[in-house]
């Protein structure tokens, strides 16, 4: 340890740390646009510096680290002084239209701004739309501070690289090489970059219009269905704790924003793990492609489309629950309410970009007709000034609304996994294994191995979670260094509950909650074993016919491309 004096008081910390990180731990605010913890040292910005007693110039935080006896002024008049002229440097680069802005009062650049005082300011406001790119990640070259966070973070999570940092100086810009679109790029549409952005340079493509047009079109009936890890989300940006499991409000606001019926894609998660259990064993008994691999997460499928299509055979014919719902409800309400596929435009709310991009597969046309992150609904609700927090409870619509607690954990890593393993052990041991809790597949550890031994049949699977994770786990069954059966890959950094369309900020200690969330709706469930959801069984003997079946498969089943 280390004995220094930050802001006159005297702290004895670990050493080996930087000013900025100690200063983190200890609740001192220090500005940064650029840092990002365990994955970028920062170093660009400038706005971190300090006084250290005895160095002849200010010191970058980020950087310089702590030293025995070291004496730290954080925010002395001149350190503030010169921070403000970074700061304008800055402003006077970035287009300003707080007003409108996607980011709102999550916009990092607001915070530091009111750090400082912004109306002292004088800075000649630049308004431009030039290089827009409106692809699902939308990029606007205009508000980009170079922070370079973005490069560091498609490097490290899904371990792809997408951007650069081109140029010198003042004409210096970070983007795709050659200036491409981000959908000519092979980028997986994750957007992990989008919720490290410190400002509104990169968001999703911004859907909410066409959802109120629908929402108004007396022709059309408009159904909402809301993700897993949307509950334990959706609270945040209304001051709700993360974590907080959040239905029946949120049903109740959908209702209040004019959505004709409300549904569950829990219900579709429950129908993917039937489908997707039977799949897998008969794989196992027919001598099927394995290790079969889970295909609900669209960063993954196009993952292993553009960069591992040998993989290709290795993932599950099953659709996402996601498109499976999508395609249930709209033939569902043909053969059975006579209602027309035309008539129905279904709205998902997912936590995820990605699940955009997955919408307009060909493959899966007229699945989903919308998808509205997270964060975009936020907006919406809060364009009707409609405060999620003071709503009354509500019930989701049946027969899609009615879920399991093996399908609220999908939204957290492993649990996709957990969920096919209560309900393929349950039928490969005809009942007799009556095991509910894989704890071996919890936790935030990017690659996990289990195996279960179900009456003498021994089943091993693995869990990865971030791309980069992935990587290293196809690697190792390509080289026999892991036999395995069956694996699970979520994209995102403890899967949903960090998703790419989830609330700014989502640390890490946030997705912990949110995880944490999952699991306690899970643990409250009185069903929790996606089989016995009494809907899906309703669901199957009514319309669908057998699990696997000619129509489940036509409905509920899909393929991939090279
Ligand atoms: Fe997910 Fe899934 S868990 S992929 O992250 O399989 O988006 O939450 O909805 O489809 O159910 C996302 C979450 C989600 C699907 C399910
Ligand atoms: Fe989307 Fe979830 Fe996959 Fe992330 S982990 S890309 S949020 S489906």
């Amino acid at each position: 340890t280390v004995t220094i004096k930050i802001d006159g008081k005297e702290y004895t910390v670990e050493s080996g740390q930087t000013i900025l990180e100690v200063c983190k731990k200890l609740d001192i605010y220090v500005p940064t646009l650029c840092f990002m913890e365990k994955m970028s040292e920062g170093g660009h910005c400038g706005l971190c510096i300090v006084d250290v007693k005895g160095a002849r110039t200010f010191q970058r935080a980020c950087i310089t680290k702590v030293r025995d006896g070291m004496e730290i002024e954080t925010n002395t008049p001149a350190v503030r002084d010169v921070r403000k002229t970074v700061f304008e440097m800055i402003l006077a680069d970035h287009k300003i239209e707080c007003p409108v802005c996607k980011r709102d009062e999550t916009c990092e650049i607001r915070k530091v701004a009111k750090h400082l005082g912004f109306p002292e300011f004088e800075v000649e406001p630049i308004y431009t739309d030039e290089g827009v790119d409106n692809s699902i990640i939308s990029r606007e070259p205009a508000k980009c501070i170079k922070c370079q966070r973005c490069v560091n973070t498609c490097e490290l999570i899904p371990g792809i690289g997408i951007y650069g940092f081109f140029g010198k100086g003042h004409d210096a810009t970070v983007e795709p090489p050659k200036s491409l679109s981000m959908s000519e790029t092979p980028c997986i549409v994750c957007g992990q970059c989008v919720v490290r952005c410190p400002t509104g340079a990169l968001t999703e493509r911004d859907d909410t219009e066409k959802v109120l047009e629908a929402l108004y079109d007396p022709e059309k009936l408009v159904f909402a269905s809301f993700a897993p890890s949307v509950r334990v989300a959706i609270g945040e940006p209304f001051g709700m704790e993360p974590g907080e499991v959040v239905v029946g409000k949120l049903v109740s606001a959908l209702r209040r924003l004019g959505f004709d019926r409300v549904y569950d894609v829990n219900f579709g998660a429950d129908l993917t793990i039937v489908e997707e259990a039977n799949e897998l064993i008969s794989r196992i008994k027919n001598g099927g492609v394995l290790p079969m691999a889970t295909s609900c997460c669209p960063g993954w499928v196009n993952f292993v489309e553009k960069f591992h299509p040998e993989f290709i055979p290795n993932l599950s014919s099953c659709k996402s629950p996601q498109a499976m719902l999508g395609a249930l409800v709209k033939s569902y309400m043909k053969e059975i309410e006579g209602i027309s596929e035309e008539k129905i435009i279904h709205v998902t709310i997912m936590p995820c970009t990605a699940k955009k991009y997955e919408a307009l597969r060909p493959e899966l046309s007229g699945d989903t007709d919308y998808v509205l992150t997270t964060r975009e609904l936020a907006r919406l609700l809060k364009r009707f000034d409609i405060d999620l927090s003071k709503l009354p409870e509500d019930e989701a619509d049946k027969p899609f609304g009615e879920y399991t607690g093996a399908a609220t954990i999908f939204g957290v890593t492993g649990g996709v996994m957990e969920a096919a393993l209560r309900t393929a052990v349950d039928w490969l041991s005809g009942g007799t294994f009556d095991k509910l809790e894989f704890t071996a597949v919890r936790g935030m550890e990017d690659l996990k191995f289990a195996e279960v031994d179900v009456n003498g049949t021994i089943i091993r699977v693995a869990v990865a979670h971030t791309l980069s994770a992935a990587e290293k786990l196809l690697h190792m069954i390509k080289n026999g260094e892991v036999e395995i059966h069956f694996f699970e890959v979520m994209a995102c950094p403890g899967g949903c509950v960090g998703g790419g369309g989830q609330p700014i900020p989502s640390t890490t200690e946030m997705i912990k909650r949110r995880s944490e969330g999952l699991y306690s709706d899970d643990e409250k469930r009185v069903l929790r074993k996606s089989h016995e959801n009494p809907y899906i069984k309703a669901v199957y003997e009514k319309y669908l016919g057998a699990i696997g079946g000619e129509k489940a498969h036509h409905i509920l089943h899909t393929t991939y491309r090279v």
